[in-house]
């Protein structure tokens, strides 16, 4: 008796091991997949919407989401990010860059591996993704940009940008656009100078000291345009906290939840953004319609995002492909209250 029990659990505890390897088999396979999202560095609230987005996008098809993010917005750390997740065979990579060429050979290796690779809010060149997720025409952000300083300015003085890192893609095709407004429109800019482009590395402490050297090195500074989220509320503190507001106005992109404070006291009198959990929602469905072979990147394909509809692969400026979320939206003093709280 006790023999036959014995080997009636076996044969249970058999069974069930066999079940377990076959669903989980049964996952790789056909199931769950799981996808990964690189950021440029930890710490920036921008990135953990739009972390947040890629997360909920993911989930909802029935995967897993990796959020990842370096300490530093380097290069150089990414590399090692992309290098753990080749190594654990991830369905897709999706990544904010923090250098347009560098993370090709890491990227490449990654796509010889069958792995998906997309970049999303900041590019990285075309070899090294198969397409690019886009918050707003970089052109219309880059010259909207130079409008709002020049609006600001009264039309004439001393303004400055203040950036992310120097080697950000994003950031620095946005300051592309900026110049190219300002040459192409020689008359109107007469009188409004660009006298300096600051780096605050996307890192709040250094945008408050690059924005207190721009004060000093430059004391008629009429127009601070700092396009990233760090350095437009670091910059709004500085003009707040050293009683400056009306005298230097700052503009760019920011957070509603981050620049509430500096629009309704003046220190901004306007600035622009996109949804950030948006990009990275519209970013999960690009991955994986990547990897179920829906779309393969080209310009042409059409695929579905979920709650944001049907979207196109397009051609995107740097000879790549791109897919574009939309236009970006003014945040001022009569919408400020509505936003604040919902990013
Ligand atoms: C910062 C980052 C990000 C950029 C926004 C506007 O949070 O640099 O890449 O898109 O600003």
């Amino acid at each position: 008796m006790r023999k036959v029990i014995v080997s009636l659990l076996i044969v249970v505890l058999a069974l069930s091991t066999v079940s377990t390897v076959f669903a989980s088999g049964a996952q790789e396979e056909g199931g769950a997949q799981r996808h990964a999202f690189i950021f440029k560095n930890t710490g920036n609230p921008y990135g953990e919407k739009q972390m947040e987005g890629f997360r909920e996008g993911i989930e909802e098809q029935g995967h897993e989401a990796i959020l990842r993010a370096p300490d530093q917005p380097t290069a150089e750390a990414q590399i090692q990010i992309i290098d753990q997740l080749v190594a654990q065979r991830v369905a897709s990579i999706s990544i904010t860059g923090n250098d347009f060429d560098a993370r090709e050979p890491a990227l490449t290796r990654a796509m010889d591996e069958g792995i998906v690779v997309i970049s999303a809010d900041s590019a990285v060149n075309p070899t090294s993704r198969m397409t690019h997720v886009n918050q707003a025409d970089s052109e219309m952000i880059g010259r909207t940009l130079i409008q709002a300083a020049y609006d600001m300015a009264d039309g004439a003085g001393d303004i400055a940008i203040l950036s992310a890192t120097s080697q950000a893609s994003n950031q620095n095709l946005w300051i592309e656009w900026m110049k190219k407004e300002l040459e192409e429109n020689p008359d109107k800019y007469a009188d409004l100078e660009l006298v300096r482009v600051a780096y605050g590395d996307d890192l709040r402490d250094k945008s408050v000291s690059e924005t207190e050297g721009l004060l000093q090195s430059f004391p008629d500074l009429e127009v601070i345009i700092a396009p990233t989220t760090v350095g437009i509320a670091a910059a709004g503190r500085v003009i707040t906290d050293r009683g400056l507001i009306g005298d230097v106005k700052v503009t760019g992109l920011g957070l509603p939840s981050e620049m509430a404070e500096y629009i309704e006291n003046g220190a901004c009198p306007y600035m622009f953004l996109w949804n950030p959990i948006d990009v990275g929602y519209l970013s999960a469905y690009t991955a994986t319609a990547l990897v179920e072979g829906e779309i393969e990147g080209e310009a042409g394909e059409t695929f579905e995002a979920g709650r944001l509809g049907e979207f196109e692969v397009i051609e995107a400026s740097d000879g790549g492909t791109e897919i574009l979320l939309g236009a970006p939206f003014k945040f001022e003093p009569d919408n400020i209250d509505d936003w604040k709280d919902v990013y």
